[in-house]
């Protein structure tokens, strides 16, 4: 894992779009984001149980598995979006990179790789894309039934209940 922030320099988005400026663990922690290296699936396991996730599915995304609609999808994933619940991914191998929003509506970039674990909070401003390398392949845990509802950004949305709440525990 390493955490900077995005350049905002033009560009694909799968390219690194390091700043140069170092985000560590306690500032994602103070964004309620939760990063963890486990290289056993049992932790994994622990953690999900400990936290009331009962549901999971793998996921790759590459062009060898997605094809012709993989350009779209990773487009999609990097639209920004909140969640109204927690969102865990585990990242079983490749890389990917999550772009949280920091105190101030920056981008954080969030690099994952294999065994890499993140626990993002409900109402937290995200997005993600696959590297230049066009492989992850993670794992996404679910509280109940898998739904993955993301919430473009809008206005609007600034009111929805999720995100007053998540605002008002770690921006406020
Ligand atoms: C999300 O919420 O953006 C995703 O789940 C991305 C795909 S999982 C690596
Ligand atoms: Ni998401």
């Amino acid at each position: 894992m390493k955490a900077y922030y995005y350049d905002n320099l033009p560009g694909d988005q799968r390219l690194p779009h390091d700043s140069g400026r170092e985000v560590d663990v306690d500032a994602l922690l103070a964004l309620g984001v939760y990063y963890y290296n486990l290289p056993e699936l049992q932790s994994v396991n622990e953690l999900a149980e400990k936290r009331g996730y009962r549901n999971r599915d793998e996921i790759k995304v590459s062009p060898k598995t997605m094809g012709d609609v993989y350009e779209e999808k990773v487009k999609m994933f990097f639209l920004e979006h909140l969640h109204e619940d927690e969102e865990i991914r585990y990242i079983r191998d490749g890389r990917g990179y999550f772009d949280v929003r920091s105190k101030d509506d920056e981008w954080v970039r969030v690099q994952l790789d294999k065994d890499d674990l993140l626990i993002l909070p409900a109402g937290i401003y995200h997005r993600f894309t696959t590297d230049e390398n066009n492989f992850v392949h993670a794992m996404r845990l679910f509280k109940d039934e898998p739904k993955w509802t993301a919430l473009n950004r809008n206005p609007e949305l600034d009111e929805n209940t999720h995100r007053q709440e998540y605002v008002k525990e770690f921006l406020a």
